[in-house]
């Protein structure tokens, strides 16, 4: 078994979700904060057997979108007027971590 954790952002998080539960996946949806433009994103736990981690990682990828997304003032504070500096950032799709389950226990 292993764990995917999945950062998305929070304007495909519905629809990941219901790809997800259509194909009978397992998971557990947290509302969180990306540290950098502080800004609400999704963080979905999963629990997934091995033979099943492709599908669920290409589901992901197919309703998670790149986009660009304001910086908020607080990350360029500090920046000279006048000179040019970025407003945007591009996002996403998603950030994924695939990890090994030791144990998986309901009780
Ligand atoms: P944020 O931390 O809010 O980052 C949003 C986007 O800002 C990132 O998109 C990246 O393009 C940019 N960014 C992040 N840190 C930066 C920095 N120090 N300098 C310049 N640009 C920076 P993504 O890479 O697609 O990440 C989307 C969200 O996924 C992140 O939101 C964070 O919540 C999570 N994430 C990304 N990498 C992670 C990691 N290594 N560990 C844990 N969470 C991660």
């Amino acid at each position: 078994m292993k764990m995917i954790t999945a950062i998305v952002n929070r304007k495909d998080a519905g629809e990941v979700c219901d790809a997800l539960a259509e194909e009978k996946f397992a998971f557990t949806k947290m509302a969180t904060t990306g540290g950098f433009l502080k800004a609400g994103n999704v963080t979905l736990l999963m629990g997934v057997d091995d033979d099943k981690v492709d599908t669920a990682l290409a589901i992901i990828r197919k309703h998670c979108a790149q986009r660009m997304e304001p910086m908020p003032a607080v990350v360029n504070a500090g920046v000279p007027a006048f000179s040019y500096y970025k407003t945007e950032v591009l996002v996403g799709g998603a950030t994924v971590f695939v990890t090994p389950v030791e144990q998986f226990i309901k009780m």
